[in-house]
């Protein structure tokens, strides 16, 4: 794989999920040896250290959003470095911290992408699809919202401009999909998003669907945002989450999505999002997190030319 130029950037948001513990999420994977991962594969790293949020005050949307002020700051924030990084031409990673950091991020590489005048494809790696609203939302937890913030559903306003950049719900592709709530059920179908769920999965096997959704995004010439919910893996390969799932992706499927991901060479930006270190098992999951990503970034068992044989 080609040398990247990669920024680490932490972002410490925990108010967006039920439980605390997330904010502690930069400083496991720094532990877990990220940095050192990557420029083992020969790329690029500067750790940029911690984003912080932005102070935010007078936000105050109807419906049922929990600590809106704060993850307003983060968004904020986070917009702004995601956009700043790839206009230097530099590959942010994002780790996280809950997934509530999404409304920043893809919001930030959305705009770069419309001010090149390319699109934005987001493949978002989860258990659910983040895909509820301040008005549709049951729990009022404001990181099963970011997906449906950055396509420009309505009921978010006064965080981003007017004039922020969205995403087309048809270029998002979500994979590991197995908890939705009954109204943002309805809201995905509506909006035309791409679920493949672990059913899916199951069915076609995961190399047949991320073959396609990597053929689109060649096809129409677009950038790639990586969200990656630690819930997206099976709770017993990464029990270092709040809102485990039984059922997920298992580490060879995961492992597959992200060597696929790296011969495309297409990511662009990418999020580590929901590790809890309070709730992880001697630091499994942040391990794995470092491990796929490794694997994103280029690191095989074998190179291609040493396997025994090619098959189309
Ligand atoms: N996540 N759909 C549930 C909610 O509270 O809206 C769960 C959201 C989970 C969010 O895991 O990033
Ligand atoms: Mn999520
Ligand atoms: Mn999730
Ligand atoms: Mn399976």
């Amino acid at each position: 794989m080609e040398r990247r130029r990669i920024s680490l950037i932490g972002a410490p948001v925990e108010l967006g999920a039920g439980l605390p513990g997330c904010a502690m999420g930069p400083g496991a994977m720094r532990i877990s040896g990220l940095a050192a991962a990557l420029a083992a594969l020969g790329h690029e790293v500067v750790d940029g250290g911690d984003a912080m949020a932005a102070a935010v005050s007078g936000i105050g949307f109807g419906g049922n959003a929990r600590h809106a002020p704060n993850i307003a700051g983060w968004t904020r924030s986070l917009e702004e470095v995601a956009y700043r990084t790839l206009q230097e031409g530099r590959l942010p990673i994002f780790m996280g911290g809950d997934h509530a950091l999404a409304m920043g991020t893809v919001s930030g590489a959305a705009r770069h992408a419309r001010d090149i005048g390319r699109p934005l494809c987001v493949i978002w790696l989860d258990a659910h699809a983040d895909f509820n609203t301040p008005m549709t939302s049951e729990s009022g937890n404001m990181h099963g919202m970011p997906v449906a913030y950055y396509c420009g559903e309505p009921g978010f306003d006064g965080i981003l401009g007017d004039d922020r950049a969205t995403v087309d719900p048809a270029n998002v592709f979500m994979l590991g999909i197995r908890s939705v709530d009954d109204r943002e059920r309805q809201l995905i179908a509506e909006r035309g998003v791409q679920v493949f769920d672990m059913r899916a999965i199951d069915e076609f096997g995961i190399a047949a669907i991320v073959r396609r959704i990597l053929a689109h995004v060649g096809k129409i010439g677009a950038m790639l945002h990586v969200s990656l919910d630690v819930d997206f893996l099976d709770p017993a390969i990464a029990p270092g989450v709040g809102t485990t799932v039984s059922g997920g992706a298992n580490l060879r499927e995961a492992h597959l999505v992200m060597e696929m991901l790296c011969e495309s060479g297409l990511t662009t930006s990418m999020d580590l999002a929901e590790l809890n270190p309070y709730l992880d098992e001697r630091g499994k999951s942040a391990r794995l997190l470092t491990d796929l990503t490794a694997s994103l970034f280029g690191r095989k068992v074998l190179d291609k030319v040493a396997t025994l044989m090619t098959i189309p």
